[in-house]
C-alpha cells in the first residue's frame, strides 16, 4: 500500500473494491533506451502480463496460493521494497511449515506444507548489528574504519574492547531454524563510496531466495539496510511491554499505515509491528499489536532492519556468510562471518567458565545423546563426542597489515631482528591472533575459512588432519583420505579439520604449536598464531565433558625478555619396537662466491637460485662448505621408522634449527622457538637432538625447514 510510484519501501497494491490484485502503475515512458517492454506500450512490462489499465494483474500459482514469480516490475532509481510479513526471511515460502490455519484469518503464512522451516524445528534467534569500530590489528597499530558484525547481545562488550574485535562466528545445530534480524550502526563516512549499507549474505543452509540470500538480486525484496541512526527516529518516551502506541522523536513520512515498523533497532529487544495509525501532532505510532518488551527512551525506532531465516538441514560444517553490499572493499575491515552447523543437540560454551555462549572463535562444543538414541558425532571415528572448536579467517586486504588471522596479526618486523624468536612468547608474549588451548588428547576441530584475492593456505604444525574426514570404513575403521598437515583455499573455500589424536598429536604431547598461513609474505606481515597444549590442569580451562584435566597445576610461564629455557630433551614419539634410523645432519654456510644478494630472512635460496644455508648430512659439510651445494638435502625412510637427528650448526654466526612437518613429535623436537616451548634453535659449534616418527606412509613427503635462519630440504618416503 502507499503512494503509487513514490514510496521507498512498500508496493502498492491497493485496489478498493476490485477483485483484482494488480501492481504498480506502469510508468509512462521508456525512462531508458533499454527498458524492458514485454507487452507492446507498456514500459517496464514482462512477456505475458495482463493490465487493468495501466497496473499489471498479479498472478497466483493456483495450487499453492502465492504470487507469481516476479510480481515485482522495474520501479528505476528506486529501493527495492522490502518483503511483506514485517520484513520475513521467507516471504515466498512462509517462515514455518505446516503450521495449522486459523479459520476466519486470511493469514497467507499459515498451512504451508512447503514453509521453510519444520513447525517442531527448534529456532535459534540472532539479533545482528553491524557496527563501525576501530580494530587493534597489532600490538601497534589499528584499523580506524573496522566494520563488524556482532550480537546486539554482545555489542557493549565488543566496542568496550572487554570481547576480542574479531569478525562473528555463530552456531547452529543439524535441525535447527535461524531467525536473524539485522540493523546497522555502520559510519558513511567509514565505507568504500560513503554510502553506508550493509547485509547478510549466507551460503549452504537452506533459505528462501527472495527474502534470505543477503543479496537483492533480480526481483528479489530488499536484503539490505541503512544505519538506522541516519534513516530513521529514535523513542522520545520510554515505552512499556503490553503498550501498542509509542511516541516518536519526529514522525517520518515513510511511516504509513500498513509499514512494518522495528522498535529497539540494534538492541537484544528488537521487535517489529505494523503500523496500524500515525498522529503528526502528537509524533505517535499506534501499532498492530502490544509491545513484548520495555523499551528505553532514544532506542532506535523505524523500518531499518531486515529479518533472515535459515534452515539447517544437514551437517552442513562451516559457511561462510559476509556483508554483500560491497564486500570487496569490507571484508579486509572485518565483515565477514561464520554460521558452523554442529552435530544435533550440541550445546556450545566458554572454554574459561564452562558457562554457554551465543558465539565466538573458540568455543566449546559439547555433544548431548539424541532423544532418539541415536548418535550423530561430527565426523564418526575421529570426534565422536565433545570437541573444542577454533574459528580461524584466513583473512587478507587489510589496511594495517593485508594479512591476518581473524582480524589481527603479529608481523615479524614487529618481533626484533632474530629470526630464533620470532615466535617466542618467552621474548615478545603470546601473538593476538587466536590462542586456543585444550589438554593432551582433547579433540580439536579447526574451521577454517578463506577470505582473500589469493590462494592461500593454511598450516598447522605438529599435527596433521584427514582432508575428507567423514571417508571412513565403518567395519574397519580405515580413512580413505589423505592426511596432511596443510591445505590450500580460494576465497570463501571452507574445511572442517580434525586434528588427528587431538590436541598434541596421535601422542598427545603438551607443548605449543605454530600455526601459520603458508604464503611467505602473509606468514611475515603478521597471519600466524598459537595452539597450547596444557601438560597440568588449569582452573581456567575446563576439561571436556567425559575427559578429565591432567594432574598438577599447570602456570604458564613469564615473559622474561630472554631466549627460552634449554630443552631437558627430545622427547620420544616413537612406540616401542619401532626400527630406529639415525641421520648426522648439520646446517652449513656455502662459500660467499655462492651467496647472493637476497639476506632477508624466511627466504632459504638467493636470487639465483642457489642454496645459501643448506642443511647436508655432516659427513659431506667439509665439501658443501667448500664448493657450495646444488639441491636440498632429500633424506629416505620408511612408514613406522623412528629417526633420530644428531644435528649439528656448523655455520659461523647464525643459529639453526631443523623442524620437520607431519611426521611425529614432541615439542622437545619441534625445531621452532613457538611459545612457551622450549630452545630448539642451536647456536653455532652446537649439537642437538631431534626425533620424529613416521606414523603412516600416507604422509609421503615432509617437508623440513629450518625456523632459526634459512636452509631448506626434505624427507621423502
Ligand atoms: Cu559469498
Amino acid at each position: 500500500m502507499g503512494e503509487p510510484r513514490d514510496c521507498l519501501s512498500v508496493v502498492d497494491t491497493s485496489d478498493p473494491g476490485h477483485p483484482l490484485y494488480l501492481g504498480e502503475p506502469e510508468p509512462a515512458t521508456a525512462e531508458t533506451p533499454n527498458f524492458t517492454e514485454g507487452e507492446p506500450g507498456h514500459f517496464g512490462s514482462r512477456p505475458g502480463d495482463q493490465f487493468d489499465g495501466d497496473r499489471p494483474v498479479i498472478l497466483f500459482d493456483p495450487d499453492t496460493g502465492r504470487p507469481a514469480y516476479p510480481m515485482l516490475r522495474p520501479h528505476l532509481e528506486r529501493r527495492p521494497p522490502f518483503a511483506p510479513n514485517l520484513h520475513s526471511g521467507a516471504p515466498g515460502l512462509g517462515e514455518t511449515g505446516d503450521r495449522p490455519a486459523a479459520p476466519a484469518s486470511a493469514n497467507p503464512w499459515l498451512a504451508r506444507p512447503d514453509g521453510l522451516c519444520p513447525a517442531a524445528a527448534p529456532v535459534k534467534t540472532f539479533n545482528v548489528v553491524a557496527v563501525g569500530t576501530s580494530v587493534d590489528v597489532t600490538s601497534r597499530k589499528s584499523d580506524p574504519q573496522g566494520m563488524l558484525f556482532t550480537l546486539a547481545q554482545n555489542k557493549a562488550a565488543l566496542l568496550s574492547g572487554q570481547l576480542k574485535k574479531e569478525p562473528l562466528a555463530i552456531r547452529m545445530n543439524v535441525g535447527d531454524c535461524g531467525a536473524v534480524t539485522l540493523t546497522s550502526e555502520e559510519r558513511d563516512e567509514d565505507v568504500f563510496g560513503g554510502f553506508a549499507k550493509v547485509e547478510m549474505h549466507i551460503h549452504h543452509v537452506q533459505f528462501d531466495p527472495t527474502g534470505s540470500d543477503g543479496t537483492s538480486v533480480g526481483y528479489s525484496y530488499e536484503h539490505s539496510i541503512r544505519p538506522y541512526a541516519i534513516e530513521d527516529t529514535t523513542l522520545a518516551a520510554a515505552a512499556t511491554a503490553g503498550e501498542t502506541t509509542v511516541a516518536v522523536n519526529r514522525v517520518d513520512p515513510k511511516y504509513r499505515p500498513g509499514v512494518a515498523f522495528g522498535i529497539g533497532l540494534g538492541t537484544e529487544s528488537i521487535e517489529e509491528a505494523t503500523i496500524v495509525s500515525v498522529d503528526p501532532v502528537g509524533n505517535t505510532i499506534t501499532l498492530d499489536r502490544p509491545l513484548a518488551h520495555d523499551h528505553a527512551a532514544g532506542e532506535g525506532a523505524g523500518i531499518e532492519f531486515i529479518r533472515y531465516r535459515w534452515y539447517a538441514d544437514a551437517l552442513l560444517d562451516n559457511i561462510f556468510w559476509h556483508d554483500h553490499v560491497d564486500g570487496i572493499h569490507g571484508w579486509g575491515h572485518g565483515g565477514v562471518g561464520m554460521l558452523i552447523i554442529e552435530p544435533r543437540n550440541s550445546t556450545y560454551h566458554d572454554p574459561t567458565t564452562g558457562a554457554e555462549v551465543a558465539s565466538g572463535t573458540v568455543v566449546d562444543i559439547h555433544s548431548h545423546p539424541e532423544v532418539d538414541g541415536i548418535q550423530h558425532p561430527l565426523a564418526a571415528g575421529l570426534v565422536d563426542g565433545s570437541f573444542r572448536e577454533m574459528v580461524i579467517w584466513t583473512l587478507d586486504d587489510n589496511p594495517v597489515t593485508d594479512s591476518t588471522i581473524n582480524l589481527h596479526a603479529a608481523p615479524f618486523s614487529d618481533r626484533g631482528t632474530d629470526p630464533s624468536l620470532l615466535f617466542s612468547s618467552y621474548k615478545w608474549g603470546d601473538p593476538g591472533t587466536p590462542l586456543l588451548r585444550a589438554y593432551p588428547g582433547d579433540p580439536v576441530v579447526i574451521r577454517a575459512i578463506h577470505v582473500g584475492p589469493t590462494i592461500d593456505s593454511f598450516r598447522m604444525d605438529g599435527h596433521n588432519f584427514y582432508v575428507e574426514k567423514r571417508a571412513r570404513d565403518s567395519a574397519t575403521g580405515t580413512m580413505y583420505s589423505r592426511v596432511t598437515d596443510t591445505i590450500h583455499s580460494g576465497v570463501s573455500e571452507r574445511y572442517t579439520l580434525i586434528l588427528d589424536g587431538g590436541a598434541g598429536g596421535v601422542n598427545r604431547q603438551p607443548g605449543d604449536y605454530l600455526y601459520h598461513n603458508g604464503i611467505a609474505r602473509r606468514f611475515k606481515q603478521g597471519a600466524w598464531g598459537i595452539m597450547r597444549v596444557l601438560p597440568k590442569g588449569s582452573a581456567d580451562l575446563q576439561p571436556l565433558p567425559n575427559y578429565t584435566k591432567p594432574a598438577g597445576t599447570y602456570v604458564q610461564p613469564a615473559v622474561t625478555g630472554l631466549r627460552p629455557p634449554v630443552a631437558a630433551t627430545p622427547g620420544n614419539p616413537c612406540p616401542a619396537g619401532a626400527i630406529n634410523k639415525t641421520f648426522a645432519i648439520s646446517a652449513v654456510d656455502v662459500p660467499d662466491s655462492m651467496q647472493g644478494t637476497s639476506g632477508s630472512h624466511g627466504t632459504s635460496t638467493n636470487v639465483t637460485g642457489a642454496i645459501t644455508a643448506p642443511s647436508v648430512m655432516t659427513s659431506n659439510a667439509a665439501a658443501a662448505k667448500a664448493k657450495g651445494v646444488k639441491d636440498p638435502l632429500v633424506v629416505h625412510i620408511n612408514a613406522g621408522d623412528c629417526v633420530t637427528v644428531n644435528f649439528t650448526n656448523q655455520r659461523a654466526v647464525d643459529r639453526a634449527s631443523l623442524s620437520v612437518g607431519e611426521l611425529t613429535k614432541s615439542g622437545g623436537s619441534s625445531g621452532v622457538n613457538v611459545g612457551f616451548d622450549p630452545e630448539q634453535t642451536v647456536p653455532p659449534g652446537k649439537s642437538q637432538v631431534y626425533k620424529f616418527y613416521a606414523e603412516t606412509p600416507s604422509i609421503e613427503a615432509a617437508p623440513r625447514r629450518c625456523r632459526g635462519s634459512s636452509m631448506r630440504s626434505a624427507f621423502a618416503r
